[in-house]
């Protein structure tokens, strides 16, 4: 098993980078701060994403210890004058960029806490397994202080702004269960079983034709916003330079010629 972080020598310690097969495994590596994301690990972050190396088809983010991530580190909170503070959140918005809008899918673990700037981070991946452990929160609003890393953007997207409002003034804490229930994750699963998940779900996305995963990502999100009659006509073009790629054209003869297998219930 060679590694990613041999061809991205700048990876801090909070950081942990291993490759299985096609999937370039991210570990947020920092327990006994429970994983809370200072500069260094932010900066690393895009460091990782703008270096993955030849290969790779999808990322699996997952977080060392009992929690994801405790989100912003907060001993870093010094005072800030707005300049400074406005470059802040764009490093965080750069850095979160590049995994939504990267070069291949990402599947992200959660598990523990998973707040604030931790949520946030999570909300920038393209797929989100849970564990049962998991538990949401964005206590921003009891620290004074605002979402800086995409998460107003993101996360009504995700769970609508009523929901993120309700998050963000009063500081309730959803459960796994609730968040599975309204679209943060997508997949549930028993505690320490979301590791195995997520790599066989990634190890599946890697396997998906290039173009495929290009349009998801990048077309996708962007035809969503888009007045209806754009979206059709970006969905057109998407879909016949997809077609048209030699790599769809050897998938559909496969299946035409009974080599490629059918679609089946998942087991439950
Ligand atoms: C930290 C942080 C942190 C822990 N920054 N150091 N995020 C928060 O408001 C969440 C704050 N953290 C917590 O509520 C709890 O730590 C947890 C629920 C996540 C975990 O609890 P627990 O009992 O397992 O750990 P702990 O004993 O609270 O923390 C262990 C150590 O990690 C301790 O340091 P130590 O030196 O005393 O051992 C904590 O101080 C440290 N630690 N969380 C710094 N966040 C781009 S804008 C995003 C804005 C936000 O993300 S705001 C939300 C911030």
């Amino acid at each position: 098993m060679s590694s990613p972080s041999d061809q991205v020598p700048s990876l801090p310690s909070s950081l942990a980078a291993e490759r299985h097969g096609a999937v370039a495994i991210l570990r947020l590596n920092r327990p006994e701060k429970r994983n809370a994301l200072d500069d260094e690990t932010i900066i690393g972050i895009e460091t990782f994403f703008t270096s993955l190396p030849e290969g790779i088809g999808a990322v699996l983010l997952a977080g060392v210890g009992e929690h994801f991530s405790a989100g912003l580190d907060l001993s870093e909170l010094q005072e800030r004058d707005v300049k400074q503070g406005i470059a802040h959140s764009g490093l965080w918005h750069r850095a979160f960029g590049k995994i939504q809008f990267g070069k291949v899918p990402v599947v992200a673990v959660l598990h523990g806490a998973v707040v604030g700037g931790g949520l946030e981070l999570a909300a920038a991946a393209h797929v989100r397994v849970a564990e049962r452990s998991a538990y949401y929160a964005l206590p921003e609003g009891s620290r004074g202080i605002y979402v800086g890393g995409g998460g107003s953007v993101r996360l009504p997207r995700l769970i609508g702004v009523a929901r993120m409002m309700d998050m963000m003034l009063t500081g309730r804490t959803y459960s796994a269960e609730e968040g599975q229930a309204f679209g943060l994750s997508t997949y549930l699963v028993e505690p320490s079983k979301g590791f195995a998940k997520g790599l066989e779900l990634a190890t599946r996305i890697a396997g998906n034709a290039p173009l495929t995963n290009f349009a998801v990502m990048q077309a996708l999100p962007r035809i969503a916003e888009m007045d209806p009659a754009s979206g059709y006509a970006m969905e057109a073009l998407m879909s016949s330079i997809a077609q048209a790629d030699a790599e769809a054209k050897a998938r559909l003869k496969d299946f035409l010629e009974k080599r490629a297998p059918k679609v089946t219930r998942d087991p439950s």
